[in-house]
């Protein structure tokens, strides 16, 4: 139902967007497109581009008097730093980055062919078309937010700041484990009839497509496998009566432990999911390399980067939440107009009460 496309390069003139499907309708203020990308580049640990950046979104297409046409929208957000023709080659690829698999597999020369396009910067249009998909959704309800839960092992908000200065100190990076959390998801978004339809495989792929995340899980996602089923399953329970508040009538858990997801389908419970982060890989004492000119020993390459990404990245994750579930939502009821998609949803939702 939904589709989108993202361009432009890291050091490059702007960032560009092209997100398809949303229907037509919904009233979009930019002001808050720009405030998810100001949220993206914040967060205790992050470099010096994001001190020269301020990001904002121009919306170029796809919207008239504020409201949506149901046509492709097109966003642009201009880089302040476009010093991509100036800057120096780079010869040794940084472990971790995409450096050295992406300059053998298209044939370049330079390093810095592939970081521009490889960098996390692209995600700056992944939060700009999450912003929209977050006010489709908040039209029903749906609010997503995150939190980190864990920097480099440390838990407690103290701790987790004072591992990344260790980290700025010493000259190294820090990653983390992040939690993304959707609230007032109804039961019955994606599907068990083909593997591709299946929710918990979409939000997956969405959040694995991030730069730096190794690792994602719904609910209690490896516990599961220290338990038993009977510790671990939600049981069912129904309550009856008009006079109990909206959410409360139906079916309902006491427990969450799936993440709100159950054979593919949202099963009405908060979808949560945890996702963990590697540490930035450029190293400002980097790690051994190889000059792809000499072929010899080398360090590897130093960038302007950051020490943490862990809290802009459950930004991005939270974009990316928003981006799959407006794609589900519009699958279940109808994609072209806004009116019709809530009479629809409406109708739902009394039947399955
Ligand atoms: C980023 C912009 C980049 C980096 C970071 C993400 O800016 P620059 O390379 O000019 O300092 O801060 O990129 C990476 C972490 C990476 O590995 O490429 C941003 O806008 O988020």
């Amino acid at each position: 139902m939904l589709k989108y496309l993202t361009a432009g390069e890291s050091h490059g003139k702007a960032l560009l967007a092209i997100l398809d499907g949303i229907p037509s309708g919904l009233k979009v203020d930019p002001a808050k497109i720009n405030q998810e990308l100001k949220r993206r580049q914040k967060g205790y640990g992050r470099g010096k581009r994001m001190l020269i950046e301020q990001d904002k979104a121009e919306i170029l297409s796809g919207l008239k008097n504020g409201l949506t046409l149901g046509s492709p929208i097109g966003i642009l957000i201009k880089n302040r730093d476009f010093s991509i023709e100036t800057l120096p080659s780079v010869v040794s690829p940084r472990p971790g980055h995409a450096d050295l698999a992406g300059l053998l597999k298209y044939g370049f020369k330079d390093v810095r062919n592939v970081l521009e396009r490889a960098s996390a910067r692209e995600t700056t249009c992944r939060v700009g078309i999450g912003a929209i998909c977050k006010i489709f959704l908040s039209e029903f309800n749906i609010r997503i937010s995150s939190r980190v839960l864990c920097i480099a092992g440390e838990s407690s908000p103290k701790a987790m700041r004072d591992k990344i200065a260790v980290a700025k100190e010493s000259e190294d990076t820090v990653g983390g484990i992040l939690e993304v959390i959707a609230k007032g998801v109804p039961c019955g978004l994606g599907s068990y009839v083909q593997p591709a339809r299946r929710l918990n495989a979409r939000l997956a792929e969405a959040i694995m497509s991030i730069p730096g995340i190794k690792a994602v899980a719904f609910g209690l996602g490896f516990a599961y496998a220290y338990k038993f089923g009977s510790e671990c399953h939600d049981a069912i329970y129904y309550s009856k009566g008009k006079s109990l508040p909206a959410g409360r009538q139906g079916y309902s858990r006491k427990t969450n432990n799936a993440g709100g997801i159950e054979g593919g389908i949202s099963n009405g419970e908060d979808i949560v999911i945890r996702a963990c982060m590697k540490p930035i890989s450029t190293l400002l004492k980097p790690l051994d390399s190889v000059n792809i000119n000499t072929k010899k020993s080398s360090r590897a390459a130093v960038e302007r980067s950051d020490i943490c990404v862990v809290e802009a990245a459950g930004v991005i994750a939270e974009s990316a939440y928003a981006f799959v579930l407006s794609d589900a939502l519009l699958e279940k009821f109808g994609s072209d107009s806004l009116s019709d998609i809530k009479k629809s949803y409406q109708d739902y939702r009394k039947r399955i009460r």
